[in-house]
């Protein structure tokens, strides 16, 4: 094992005659691991909260309780160690209950020696070092599998799972929930123009900016390509237009520059759809949208379409506010007109 500090070894042990064995057996460890006593569970539960230690040597009988309900009460207040019971009672039914609590160890204490003790603690220490990599693994796979490795944002998978989840929410529970489609116009003569690593730079500018104009409950992912998936939960369609138009104008406002210096601006196309009775399915919700991106896209791009019971209308601007057609086609603004695309 290679020791990048020393450790920090708990021993929890009431008997001064039995801890200052336990202290001489470590001597010749004592410079990779150091020593702490507490002499009850109460005082040893206190300082594991306190301080973080990499491993406790728990007696069996303590004055205020049995040492192997240890490991519970410390993780009962937010703490994991690992931990040792070193007992002079005992034979084979409580070594087998201390392994069933997730002891690493069990040493009665008649046959602790200057090998015994030190090869437990090493070993230990090994095996909590081991669970800590593979949980770190663990914890890296799963973020990895679910993240866009250009923008950070949630991948198609992820996106998928969650939106599933939320259509499911929706018609269950008749929340609304609103996606938009976005998609970045003329991507492909900005990675012609300017090169692929400036592309994967304004996606992740375009990422960010969406990310930070939508809600804490909101979700966004990316897509496909250069397309980004937003899902506004507990949001209707007029909401979540005039977040949508929010964001085509932030990104149509932001400056995006070359490695070079030189600066541009890119511009979006949004398709909305709202989940309702008539989708029978994720993929049906997501169709419309679809439909709707595509409208704007074929109308000019650089705006806001929204599917509304089957029919493609454009977010308009009529002198003021952005305005929302109802479904019946009523509030067309000047330049509303139904598109069939
Ligand atoms: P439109 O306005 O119709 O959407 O035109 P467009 O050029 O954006 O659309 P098109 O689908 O023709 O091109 C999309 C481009 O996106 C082509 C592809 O090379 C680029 N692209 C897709 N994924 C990435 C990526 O991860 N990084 C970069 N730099 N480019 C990407
Ligand atoms: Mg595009
Ligand atoms: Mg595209």
């Amino acid at each position: 094992m290679i020791f990048t500090r020393p450790f920090q070894v708990l021993a929890v042990e009431d008997s001064d005659t039995d801890f200052e064995r336990i202290r001489q057996l470590l001597e010749a460890e004592a410079r990779q691991l150091r020593l702490t006593r507490a002499t009850d569970l109460k005082a040893a539960v206190q300082l594991c909260s306190e301080k973080a230690f990499d491993l406790c040597l728990v007696d069996y009988q303590l004055p205020d309780g049995r040492g192997i309900e240890f490991a519970e009460q410390v993780k009962q207040a937010g703490r994991t160690v690992p931990c040792i019971l070193v007992t002079g009672l005992g034979g084979e039914s409580l070594a087998a209950e201390a392994f069933r609590r997730g002891f690493y160890d069990y040493l009665p204490k008649h046959e602790l020696s200057r090998a015994v003790l030190p090869r437990s603690i090493w070993n230990a220490l090994e095996r909590a070092r081991m669970l800590r990599e593979i949980e770190e693994a663990t914890r890296r796979i799963s973020e990895l599998s679910a993240r866009d490795k250009v923008t950070g944002l949630w991948n198609r998978h992820r996106l998928d799972e969650r939106l599933a989840e939320e259509f499911t929410r929706s018609q269950r529970y008749k929340v609304p929930v609103t996606i938009g489609i976005c998609d970045l116009d003329h991507f492909k003569q900005i990675n012609d123009s300017f090169g692929h690593a400036c592309g994967d730079s304004v996606l992740r500018t375009a990422a960010e900016l969406m990310k930070t104009a939508l809600r804490q409950t909101d979700f966004i992912g990316r897509y496909g390509g250069e397309e980004f998936c937003l899902v506004f939960t507990n949001t209707d369609l007029a909401d979540a237009a005039l977040c949508c138009e929010r964001i085509r104008q932030r990104i149509e406002a932001e400056k995006q520059a070359t490695d070079k210096g030189e600066t541009f601006s890119i511009t979006v196309s949004f398709g909305l759809s709202q989940c309702g009775s008539q989708h029978g399915s994720v993929e049906a919700l997501i169709s419309d949208a679809d439909r709707a991106l595509y409208a704007a896209k074929n109308q000019g791009r650089n705006q806001v379409y929204l599917c509304v019971g089957g029919s493609l209308f454009p977010l308009v601007q009529a002198g003021g506010p952005n305005s929302v057609p109802e479904p019946d086609g009523g509030s067309l603004g000047a330049h509303g007109q139904e598109t069939t695309n």
